[in-house]
């Protein structure tokens, strides 16, 4: 929510994102040279660096400068400059001297600067996204974008005034609890002085409900006011079907007058998980099924639009999600109200990811203060996420034990209403004592796409909840990379096609309704988005999960699969837009539709009519170029298919072409090893296995952060043993080059079976 929805009646707030300078350096400045950029915020300075692969961007520090005038009008006000978001750390200086540091990349932080005003002055935020062993992230699969990235803001506030700077508090705390019909609405309040405070709730017309006066205590250095309010027949916050927010005004009064005021909105709702039965939302059962999302966007990196968080939103209402996992950070307070407006449940979370780092505990802590400090309020939040697969990178450690039961008593001191979570590594032993940390748990899986198959995705939950019929388990993250260019008439794992993630999303969708107990699911990712240490897939810099593209451009066929599962909107949709040449003589035409009956059209022709559900098939004699329609209950789409003598190349990846040629043209003596052999055959063998655990070494770092992981990991050794080695190398992608292949293959061929 933006802090100030109405503005406060004494408080007054300036955009102060204009008129900025720019430099890649790393030094304090006091007057601003020519050679400085002219820029206006928000900005990153790897909007490009940052999403064009090679894993190259530049991380460093980079200074920020901007001029101005004392406001005329201060008068003895208090001057406080608010930054939404700088990534990843900041250094801030008026005028030449240091004013306030802030690490971590993705909260709200404010600054007193009052004291160090003269009549012009500069304004000079040293960023840093360098690496170092302290601030998260450090290692994960997306690009650090580093800058001023979200707006900046001038307060002016009275003397007297609500908490600014604690945590970036927006000085109101609000805590519904739903009793039956009525809910009691306790108000904390924090300010600088002992004045009285008034506090008064409206419903979503403006309508005043109730009211209520004290004053507050002393806490440390500031003043608590708590308040309890009663609103009877109270309007539920209901998700999608009914987000109904009221309005909280704190007042401020001193010497009978408002000084300052501040103003949040809430809403009332009960949360509930259960091992058995997944999610209720005011205890009706309420399937948390939907997508996650990063914050970035095609060319203009992190520093996004209004009007882009707003289209983001639109696409995932369009979808007919009803969660989203805002990872794996804290977004920007506009996301979270819009979730807070449209009803959608969101899990929140913090960037501790992929690799613990001894260092980086205190970090852990402040960002996780922040982020439920500044999201506390909004009712669309129903969990907070210690980490993401944390021990992708390194084992379950006492330290890093240590570090999540801090995180997770941190949350539950600053909030009773919401339960923890964490978004476990597939590799992560369901017995690891890290598991019972959080409330409640999550697993991230990717069988069927980085290895296995897709149904050991199925065969994991049903070991999980058979061994475990009390924990809450849910499923944060799963999905497939897929280039919309790349098409296939025999779709397989890791060919990057798009037919592909259909034929993924198909079978998870199966296994996850068959699945009611899982408290949630999140598909990864709804966009694809930039982690320029990827290269592969035919892109540079992106990872290609995504349902719809970087540049929102282009829905991939999956979309609509989801789209028929979850949305309302009748809708009818004819997969293969992007397939037009085909080599096969009777092709497989996909229909994706949430209506119950679908009649296909061939050339203007009736071809055959189904009923069915979401996904409708048909097989159709193909000869030359043919438009193929699909028409239900008035709707209608379409696609234009030809036959062609020979596959069309750019439906293709190219270094994956040169592979699987190989693979399936080589003949190979089946009395000694090959590729085709199990991993665990082959690692029974001694020279086998000594051979194989070198190359494998180079196959891991595929996915750096779950390479080092994966060493001595029993759950991946047995799962591994019973695949094809050829299958895994083909997982390898550019990790393990053709070449490499051949000549382990050629290695293998002399040892005998
Ligand atoms: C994960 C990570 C996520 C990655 C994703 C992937 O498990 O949590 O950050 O982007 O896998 O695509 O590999």
């Amino acid at each position: 929510m933006s802090l100030f929805c109405n503005g406060g009646k004494m408080r007054e707030i300036i955009n102060f994102n204009q008129n900025w300078y720019f430099k890649k350096k790393d030094t304090v400045i006091t007057t601003i040279s020519t050679e400085m950029e002219e820029i206006n915020l928000p900005h990153t300075w790897n909007a490009i660096d940052g999403q064009d692969g090679g894993n190259d961007y530049y991380r460093g520090t980079c200074c920020y400068a901007k001029k101005f005038v004392k406001p005329e009008n201060l008068g003895n006000r208090k001057l406080f400059v608010e930054f939404e978001g700088v990534a990843m750390s900041a250094q801030v200086y008026l005028n030449g001297k240091e004013v306030g540091i802030h690490e971590g990349g993705y909260s709200t932080f404010r600054i007193d600067i009052t004291e160090h005003l003269v009549e012009n002055n500069v304004l000079c935020v040293l960023v840093d996204n360098g690496v170092n062993d302290r601030v998260y992230p450090q290692k994960a699969d997306f690009t650090f974008y580093g800058g001023i990235y979200r707006n900046v803001n001038l307060l002016m506030v009275e003397p007297e005034h609500f908490e600014l700077e604690k945590k970036g508090t927006s000085g109101i705390k609000v805590t519904p609890q739903v009793n039956g019909t009525n809910a009691v609405v306790t108000v904390e309040t924090w300010q600088n002085t002992d004045a009285e405070v008034k506090v008064t709730i409206y419903d979503r017309d403006g309508i005043e409900v109730v009211s209520a006066r004290g004053v507050g205590t002393k806490e440390n250095d500031a003043y608590k006011t708590t308040l309890s309010l009663n609103i009877d027949d109270v309007h539920l916050w209901h998700g999608v079907e009914s987000p109904f927010l009221y309005h909280a005004v704190a007042e401020l009064i001193a010497k009978d007058s408002v000084v300052d005021s501040v103003t949040t909105r809430f809403g009332c709702r009960t949360l509930t998980f259960d091992a058995e039965k997944g999610f209720f939302l005011n205890g009706k059962s309420y399937p948390l099924r939907g997508v996650s999302r990063h914050q970035d966007r095609d060319g203009v990196g992190n520093a996004l639009t209004k009007e882009m968080h707003k289209e983001d939103m639109e696409i995932i209402k369009s979808i007919g999600a009803n969660t989203v996992r805002l990872a794996h950070y804290q977004h920007d307070q506009y996301f979270y109200d819009l979730c807070d407006e449209e009803g959608m449940i969101v899990w929140a979370e913090i960037p501790y990811i992929t690799q613990h780092m001894p260092n980086g505990q205190k970090n852990t802590l402040s960002q996780m203060e922040e982020l439920i400090v500044q999201c506390y309020n909004h009712p669309s939040i129903v969990c907070w996420g210690l980490s993401n697969e944390i021990t992708a990178s390194g084992s379950v450690t006492d330290d890093l034990m240590e570090n999540h039961m801090m995180l997770n008593d941190l949350c539950h001191k600053l909030d009773q209403t919401r339960p923890t979570t964490m978004a476990h590594v597939f590799m992560l032993e369901t017995d690891s004592p890290l598991i019972d940390i959080p409330d409640i748990g999550s697993y991230n899986l990717y069988f069927g796409w980085y290895l296995g198959e897709l149904e050991q995705n199925d065969s994991f939950f049903n070991e999980f909840h058979h061994k475990y019929p009390n924990r809450v388990i849910g499923f944060s993250e799963y999905g497939a990379d897929a280039n919309p260019q790349y098409q296939s008439e025999c779709p397989e794992r890791g060919d990057y096609t798009e037919t592909y993630q259909c034929v993924y999303h198909e079978h998870l969708l199966k296994c996850i309704e068959e699945r009611p107990y899982l408290w949630a699911t999140h598909v990864w990712n709804l966009f694809d988005f930039a982690a320029d240490g990827r290269d592969e897939g035919g892109k540079h810099g992106v990872n290609q999960k995504g349902l719809v593209t970087i540049d929102r451009k282009v829905f991939k066929d999956a979309f609509y699969l989801y789209k028929a599962h979850w949305s309302k909107e009748p809708f009818v949709h004819v997969c293969g837009k992007r397939y037009k040449d085909r080599v096969e003589e009777e092709t497989l035409i996909k229909v994706y539709s949430n209506q119950n009956t679908v009649t296909l059209y061939v050339d203007g022709e009736e071809f055959d009519s189904q009923r069915g559900s979401r996904v409708f098939e048909f097989k159709v004699p193909i000869t030359g170029e043919h438009k193929i329609e699909a028409k239900a209950e008035g709707l209608v789409d379409g696609i234009t298919i030809c036959k062609v003598e020979t596959a069309n190349p750019d439906y293709q990846m190219l270094s994956k072409e040169e592979v699987v040629n190989w693979f399936d043209k080589e003949e190979l003596d089946p009395t000694c090893f090959s590729i085709k052999d199990t991993m665990g055959a082959i690692m029974s063998h001694p020279v086998g296995g000594t051979i194989l655990g070198r190359i494998m070494e180079k196959a891991r770092a595929s996915r750096g952060d779950v390479a080092q992981a994966t060493e001595g990991n029993e759950n991946l050794t047995r799962m591994m043993a019973g695949l094809s080695l050829e299958s895994i190398l083909k997982q390898a992608g550019n990790a393990v080059s053709a070449d490499d292949i051949r000549s382990l293959n050629a290695a293998l061929q002399q040892i005998k079976k």
